[in-house]
């Protein structure tokens, strides 16, 4: 079973969203960023890599965030709540990056604009962005 691992990454009281290019059925839509945990990485050791590599930022990994989603049957998505610690999100891998509050995420989900796996956590997140 590989892990997929996703950043919650807060910074100024708002959510980091990246706009994903690839595979096609997801292609547009806007994830929590992240990326495949490798052999012999922690789940934070790898959020941190993939967030370096994909974004240019550095975070503190905090807590898990809700439940684990399966994406099929052999790779499983983590959500973990992270905060900015240095750097401005630069789009590396993905078509844009966007901080958003509770009511722009609300609209967005229910526009169907996350990706679904994602979407799942919509409650996690609004609670996390409420103690912010
Ligand atoms: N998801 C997903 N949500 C989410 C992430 C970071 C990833 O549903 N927040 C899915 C999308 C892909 C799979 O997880 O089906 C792998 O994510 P990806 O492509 O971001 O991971 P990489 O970059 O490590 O993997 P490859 O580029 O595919 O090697």
């Amino acid at each position: 079973m590989r892990e997929v691992v996703a950043g919650a990454v807060i910074g100024d009281g708002r959510l980091l969203l990246a706009q994903r290019t690839y595979p096609t059925d997801v292609a547009g839509l806007w994830e929590l960023p992240g990326g495949k945990v490798e052999a012999g990485e922690t789940r934070e050791q790898a959020l941190r890599r993939e967030l370096g590599e994909e974004l240019g930022i550095e975070v503190r990994v905090g807590r898990q965030l809700g439940d684990p989603v399966p994406l099929r049957a052999d790779l499983v998505l983590v959500a973990l709540a992270a905060d900015l610690i240095k750097g401005s999100p630069r789009p590396e891998e993905h078509s844009a990056v966007r901080w958003v509050e509770t009511p722009e995420l609300e609209s967005m989900a229910a526009r169907g604009e996350l990706v679904p796996a994602d979407a799942a956590w919509l409650d996690d997140l609004i609670e996390l962005l409420a103690v912010r």
